[in-house]
């Protein structure tokens, strides 16, 4: 199959890239563009050439399944300078989404037009990458270069209308007219001939205006390569002519690339696509239409899942005890609305519009006829087999019963119905709204068309919806228990709060353990904690956790916790009453305190979570180790650029970890360091990971 065809009417060549699903700029797809281009520019009965793509978008950008491997020939900056270097003009017709490479290639032709509904971007900071095929050079000399900043930092792409307002593009049309227009452009360019943007200069610019981006970025893109590469590529546009540029422009390029971080991205970006792929489910699965959602419980979780549902276009139901229950839910959804309109997210009409498809009630009866129902009550076992026994009672045959359970037992749940194949477990993070990850627990009975309408949901919803199994707070939670429990033990040897959840946050995470846990509420855990019969009985278990949720300090909602909150602040303060609580309880427990370096912090917590993804690994509780990453990186705040901890220990290399988590065992004893067998064996086979997926 060609990738890359060409074709003449009117005197113009129509260029066409084939490469489905996204047409990417492969090296086959390099070699017919050269090839056409060449083809084109030797034929006198061409006098423009026509460069569009067939299939659902323009192309999307470089091929980034290429990025690991030596690239072959030719380069794409090549292969974009010889289009640009045509002496009959060019024009890109653009529809869908113009990225990266892709956008770049625009860049190159001399004319650009695009349907209303095309998008334009360069996302490559995204991948800790940097336009690489001479994107920051160009853009800044079309569209100036503040605008070329914002468009490169924020990997945001701009919508055709915008493109138009920012001389990005020079025509907009319809969507089924895109090749008539665009040949028609060409014909209409003949007699001026080729519009080379390499020529034209860099518009002015504020000189302050690298050194304050750097400043505004700073926090967002701490630690992360990529972001101020491309702003030295776009200053050195403003000092140096093209070709100096391009040539700077390259060897970054190329260090960013080979890069740690743009290798955890990349692994980010293939492990969110590869999650919708579930053994069991296939293209067949029916999913059922899903247009009315019930959700149960009224409290933060409930209003936010309920916000969500309305946003994405459904009709809601609400349902609580209690009419002031139902009366605090109500205002909570009306609150989120009036946020999106202030930040200007969602108009005053659909303000209007998605308050009018919320309905409230305290009766079981008036949710008989919705197609999913989303239980968010408290987290308690009999309470939520009760809701479940009269869910099943009222609700339609076919309905999907889902609980928004956390930790909890979803055979036990679904046992209490009579339909368990229509149960499942649909695990929101907190802000619901906000976090873009979904758990979706499959039970023992759960029927493939359950699992398979959860995806799509979670794709309504704009979320990443994860399949994994049931077990004790399945993937997620289960893992955090062995961060947390070091975490804890941390604290108890010698580090101090602010000491580990530095040494974290330097090392990449959101937030550090502590702060996370005064954020969520430690009475939340500690109430987890109470009804588990099968927790370890060591003394040290969560015991400063436990300590304090029992002196009332239950974090940011009663002021102090871990830390102190002066005055209704968010800002954590170290507090003397914590340490001095915490040297007493090592003090009873009779363990000697001791200096413990940022390092061992950052080994003890991550490599215990990698210790556990591997278990459920183990246990097929995760189908990959990169759905493990994907819940660590969009619900935990694992750093993205680390790729998630799975990646990450493939990148430190099995062999390595293995051996760091036998030292633990030795150090700190075999009940929590024991190293799972699935490690030892990658290990001792030299493999990763990455191989297991394969397997
Ligand atoms: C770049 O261009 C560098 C240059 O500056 C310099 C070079 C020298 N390559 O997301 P979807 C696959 S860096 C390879 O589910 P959607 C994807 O894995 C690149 N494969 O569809 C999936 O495969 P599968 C800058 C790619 O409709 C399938 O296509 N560009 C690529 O929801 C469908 O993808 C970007 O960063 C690729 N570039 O969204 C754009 N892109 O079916 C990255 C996609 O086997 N792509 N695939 O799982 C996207 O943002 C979205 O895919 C897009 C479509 C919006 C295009």
């Amino acid at each position: 199959m060609t990738q890359v065809s060409i074709e003449r009417r009117d005197g113009v060549a129509i260029v066409t890239i084939d490469n489905p699903p996204v047409n990417a700029l492969s090296q086959a797809v390099r070699e017919g563009l050269e090839r056409s281009f060449e083809e084109a520019a030797t034929d006198d009965t061409v006098n423009a050439i026509v460069l569009i793509c067939a299939g659902r978008t323009f192309i999307a950008g470089a091929d980034i399944r290429e990025f690991g491997r030596p690239i072959v020939p030719p380069h794409l900056p090549d292969v974009i300078a010889q289009i640009e270097a045509s002496e009959k003009p060019v024009v890109a017709a653009m529809h869908g989404t113009a990225l990266g490479g892709g956008l770049e290639v625009a860049l190159g032709c001399h004319y650009r037009v695009a349907v209303l509904s095309a998008a334009l971007g360069l996302p490559e900071v995204n991948l800790g990458l940097l336009p690489g095929a001479s994107g920051t050079q160009r853009l800044p000399r079309l569209i100036g270069v503040e605008r070329a900043l914002n468009m490169m930092l924020s990997g945001k792409p701009v919508n055709a209308a915008l493109a138009l307002e920012y001389g990005l593009i020079d025509k907009i049309c319809d969507d089924n007219k895109l090749l008539d227009t665009a040949i028609e452009f060409a014909v209409s360019k003949v007699a001026d001939g080729p519009r080379r943007i390499r020529d034209m200069s860099v518009p002015d610019v504020d000189g302050n205006l690298f050194d304050e981006t750097r400043k505004a970025i700073a926090r967002k893109t701490r630690g992360l390569i990529s972001p101020e590469k491309i702003i030295q590529c776009v200053e050195s546009s403003t000092q140096v002519g093209f070709d100096e540029g391009c040539k700077f422009e390259r060897e970054v390029f190329l260090e960013c690339k080979s890069s740690a971080q743009s290798d955890g991205l990349r692994h980010a970006f293939f492990a969110e696509r590869a999650v919708s792929k579930v053994p069991g489910i296939g293209k067949d699965t029916t999913v059922r239409d899903l247009s009315s959602i019930a959700v149960l419980g009224a409290g933060t979780m409930g209003a936010g899942i309920a916000y969500n549902c309305l946003t994405s276009g459904f009709n809601v139901h609400l349902l609580d005890n209690d009419d002031t229950g139902l009366e605090r839910g109500a205002t909570t959804i009306r609150k989120l609305f009036e946020g999106g309109v202030a930040r200007g997210k969602i108009s005053a009409e659909k303000l209007a519009e998605g308050l009018g498809r919320l309905n409230t009630s305290t009766n079981y009866d008036d949710i008989a006829d919705a197609d999913l129902v989303i239980e968010a009550v408290f987290e308690n076992l009999a309470i939520k087999k009760e809701v479940f026994e009269k869910l099943d009672a009222v609700c339609k045959d076919g309905a999907i019963l889902a609980t928004n359970t956390s930790t909890l037992d979803i055979d036990a749940i679904a046992g209490a119905t009579r339909r368990p194949h229509d149960v499942i477990g649909l695990h929101f993070f907190s802000p619901a709204h906000i976090m873009r990850l979904l758990e979706i627990v499959r039970g023992a009975e759960t029927s493939g068309e359950v699992i398979a309408t959860s995806l799509a949901l979670a794709k309504r919803l704009q979320k990443i919806g994860v399949v994994v199994g049931n077990c004790f707070g399945f993937v997620g939670n289960r893992m955090l228990y062995s961060y947390g429990r070091e975490n804890q033990f941390l604290l108890l040897e010698g580090a101090a709060p602010e000491q580990i959840d530095q040494a974290l946050y330097d090392w990449g995470m959101a937030m550090g353990p502590n702060a996370v846990g005064d954020l969520a509420g430690l009475d939340v855990g500690y109430k987890v904690r109470q009804e588990r019969t099968d927790l370890p009985d060591d003394p040290r278990f969560y015991r400063v956790a436990d300590l304090l949720v029992e002196q009332g300090r239950f974090g940011q909602k009663t002021g102090k916790g871990m830390y102190l909150y002066a005055d209704g602040s968010r800002n954590p303060t170290p507090d003397p009453e914590v340490q001095t609580l915490i040297n007493e309880a090592s003090g009873k427990l009779g363990i000697e305190r001791r200096e413990i370096e940022p390092r061992e912090i950052i080994e003890r917590c991550i490599y215990g979570l990698i210790s556990e993804g591997a278990r459920i690994l183990e246990d097929g509780i995760a189908a990959r180790s990169s759905d493990i990453d994907v819940i660590w990186t969009n619900g935990y705040g694992f750093p993205r650029h680390r790729g998630g901890p799975m990646h990450y220990a493939d990148t430190v290399g099995l062999a390595a970890v293995y051996e760091k988590i036998c030292e633990f065992r030795d150090r700190f004893g075999a009940e929590f360091w024991e190293p799972p067998e699935l490690l030892k064996d990658l290990a001792d086979k030299g493999q990763n990971f990455s191989d297991f997926d394969k397997g």
